[in-house]
């Protein structure tokens, strides 16, 4: 097997983290001895071990000099909320690392490599480089850019239409096209995005039923609903299902105090967010939403799903990474 097969298996184990590992990165390691990998893990959660160290110890492992350890992101020379892993890896003795990006934390940024060279050990990347920052590129959006990722979803008919032309809702997609929907779009964002007109009007649940459940991950998906005069009917799916805890509605300061309360009392998070016109500010809007506080461990990537005055506001404001179309019938 080549590097790129392993780095692969790398970027699949990562992948088992999204939507636990907050605002951080999703990594993935492999240790391959003699051709074969020997021990795998990642990065299960924020806060957890880092992938590097929860292999090294999941597997009481012992070196062996000719022993290569892969792993889809450089390993980290910081202690943050855990120890450094260049400083276990340097401990156990592994001589060769292979790695698929360098790691856009300022703490980190080549640092991590640079230890490891100094100290004897042979270091090898970037390997698969494209696919590795593909898969991390909220956590890449957040550490350099300080917002996240952003794709737009948008449908329209083949006319361009949105609606029907009394502004009542107009079913586009197929049922093939939703299903793609949930499972290349919506399992991959961190957080769906809509603004409260879509909640009133369609009473949407926003979650990834037709991808076959979690399609692989672990956590639901974020729900983040912009309603910056409190509209939301607290009767809409977002806020009486059983995955209320992961709603978080948006809106102004002091606005309606008791229904903030009813609410949180259900569980659903409401973050407020000072307007800059008659939009959120969206620098204020990423911060919070970025930064891990108490139960919320941050987001690295969203889905705008609409509808268009939300989509507006993001265009115009330059928020957007990704557009991606959908054209109906
Ligand atoms: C690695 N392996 O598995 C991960 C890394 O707050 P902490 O301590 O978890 O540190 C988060 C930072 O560590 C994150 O910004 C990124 O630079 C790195 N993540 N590094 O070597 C891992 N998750
Ligand atoms: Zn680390």
């Amino acid at each position: 097997m080549n590097e790129e097969c392993f780095m692969h298996r790398c970027l699949h184990l990562a992948a088992l983290g999204r939507g636990n590992v907050g605002n951080g990165a999703m990594v993935g390691a492999v240790l391959v001895r003699h051709g074969s990998i020997i021990a795998e893990a990642y990065h299960s959660g924020f806060g957890k071990p880092h992938a590097e160290r929860e292999l090294v110890e999941k597997f009481e492992y012992n070196s062996n000099s000719d022993d290569v350890l892969y792993v889809n992101l450089e390993p980290c020379c910081h202690r943050g909320k855990t120890p450094p892993c260049t400083e276990i890896i340097l401990e156990r003795g592994i001589k060769h690392v292979v790695f698929g990006m360098v790691d856009p934390d300022p703490r980190v940024s080549g640092k991590g490599i640079e230890v490891l060279r100094k100290n004897g050990v042979d270091v090898r990347g970037p390997v698969s480089r494209a696919l590795c920052e593909r898969l991390n590129r909220g956590f890449i959006s957040v550490r350099t850019k300080g917002r996240p990722w952003i794709t737009l979803k948008r449908v329209q008919t083949k006319a361009g239409a949105i609606a029907n032309p009394d502004g009542t809702p107009l079913k586009i997609t197929s049922p093939e096209q939703d299903v793609l929907s949930h499972t290349f779009l919506r399992t991959q964002s961190d957080a769906i995005l809509v603004g409260v007109g879509t909640i009133i009007s369609d009473d949407p649940r926003l979650d990834v039923r037709l991808a076959g459940g979690l399609n692989g991950r672990l956590a639901a998906p974020y729900r983040i609903i912009l309603d910056p005069t409190l509209r939301i009917p607290l009767s809409s799916r977002v806020v009486t299902d059983d995955q209320r805890q992961k709603t978080i509605i948006v809106t102004s300061n002091d606005i309606g105090r008791e229904k903030i309360a009813e609410l949180q009392d259900r569980g659903v998070m409401v973050f407020q967010i000072p307007l800059n016109g008659k939009n959120f500010d969206l620098p204020e809007l990423w911060k919070k939403l970025t930064t891990p506080s108490g139960e919320f461990h941050g987001i690295t990537s969203v889905l705008v799903e609409g509808g268009s005055k939300t989509w507006e506001a993001f265009r115009e404001a330059g928020s957007l990474d990704e557009e991606v179309v959908l054209v109906g019938a």
